[in-house]
């Protein structure tokens, strides 16, 4: 039996040994001979890359293929392959400028063949692509940049605008690796003034920089002081020692107990409450303040509606003459579970929930908060502020 088992034993060793003979590269397999170069060398040229295409040397130690060459910007680049591919793709260009290409093959032993050269031309890059396709337009309090970049690559956009200095700078920076998409530069003063666009990629490689000439809307904050919750007969009641008027005290927080709005037992979804803004005005935004201590959890409000009316509303309750202004679903960015909060979640609640209104929208002097969805699923509704933004000229 000893016997036995000791045969095992060396019958395992030699496993041991004969596996790593196989797997492991290193100078047990060094022969000193560099394998052949590569062969039929096809180039296929694509936006700011190209895909080199070759038939490998026949070397049996061969292990993979390495493409070395230096972009227009100087820096040093180097691609690998395993010898099982026919095929690598050098990457990175910032420029349409031909550029050369230095293919070795390299063995176990890391004994390269001598270099083949081959000159690649690549298309234009996808972050001049995408400079191209960027568009700006005016918005209330700001501008909005909208982008198209198809083949979703990882990209930063750069608007560039005059600071209180009057130095031209980066204003905002958008990371993305969105295929459609756009975002607002806000807090800008409605006045004419100059904007740069311009698109870096995950290389560092810059495009050129549009410049437009944009005036942001007039936008200012509506006096909360005006504002008054009405309680008409289909609204939501209250509960829990709820109370509209801390919806309208200009602050999210609050006294335990008179600081926020909560709805009571006997409302469901979808649930509403109604105010009057006190004026009749162009509405650009809405921005609703969760209860501190409750960001993106219990009955904060998460599928919400913006509804309005310039005239007195129906006195039953209904939605005649009601206009919906807006439909809007509360993003955690974090993604975390109820109850996980990142910095950024607590600052964006901090920071309050903006609902943009379209420019197309109608003036409006009455205003229909309607909840379709709280972030536990439930039945109650619990938040402490509302603020308005427009233009009320
Ligand atoms: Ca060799
Ligand atoms: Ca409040």
């Amino acid at each position: 039996m000893k016997q036995l088992l000791w045969l095992f034993y060396i019958g395992l060793c030699s496993m041991v040994v004969f596996s790593c003979k196989q797997d492991v590269p290193g100078p047990i397999d060094n022969d000193g001979v560099a394998p052949g170069p590569v062969s039929n060398i096809r180039v296929k040229n694509l936006n700011g890359a190209a895909e080199i295409t070759f038939d490998v040397p026949p070397a049996e130690d061969l292990l993979y293929i390495r493409a070395v060459y230096t972009t227009p910007k100087g820096e040093i680049r180097e691609t690998k392959v395993s010898r099982f591919n026919n095929s690598l793709t050098v990457v990175g260009f910032g420029s349409t400028d031909p550029c050369q290409v230095s293919i070795y093959a390299v063995d176990k032993g890391e004994n390269a063949s001598e270099p083949v050269q081959v000159t690649v031309n690549p298309k234009t890059p996808i972050m001049k692509i995408v400079r191209d396709g960027i568009t700006a337009s005016e918005e209330f309090g700001g501008i909005n940049v909208k982008f198209e970049n198809k083949t979703e690559a990882d990209l930063a956009i750069v608007v560039l605008a005059n600071d209180s200095l009057g130095h031209f700078v980066p204003a905002r920076t958008y990371n993305t690796k969105q295929k459609l998409g756009d975002f607002s530069v806000r807090d800008l003063k409605a006045e004419k003034a100059r904007f740069g666009f311009f698109v870096r990629d995950r290389w560092g490689n810059l495009s050129d920089t549009l410049y437009l000439e944009l005036k942001p809307l007039f936008e200012t904050k509506f006096d909360f002081r005006k504002m008054r919750g009405l309680m008409l007969p289909t609204d939501a009641g209250l509960g829990y020692g709820g109370k509209i008027e801390p919806l309208f005290d200009g602050t999210n927080y609050g006294t335990a107990y008179e600081g926020f709005y909560h709805s009571n037992d006997a409302a469901r979804m979808p649930q509403w409450l109604s105010f009057d803004m006190g004026i009749t005005a162009k509405i650009s935004r809405l921005v609703y303040y969760m209860r501190p201590g409750y960001f993106y959890d219990w009955h904060g409000p998460r599928d919400v509606e913006i509804w309005g009316t310039a005239s007195t509303p129906a006195a039953d309750g209904s939605f005649n003459n009601w206009v919906l202004l807006a439909t809007h679903k509360q993003v955690k960015v974090s993604g975390l579970p109820n109850g996980q909060l990142s910095q950024t979640d607590i600052e964006n609640g901090n920071a309050g929930e903006s609902i943009a209104i379209p420019a197309s929208a109608p003036r409006v002097r009455y205003i229909r908060f309607k909840t379709l969805r709280n972030w536990t699923d439930g039945t109650y509704v619990n938040f402490n502020e509302i603020s308005v933004w427009g233009d009320p000229n």
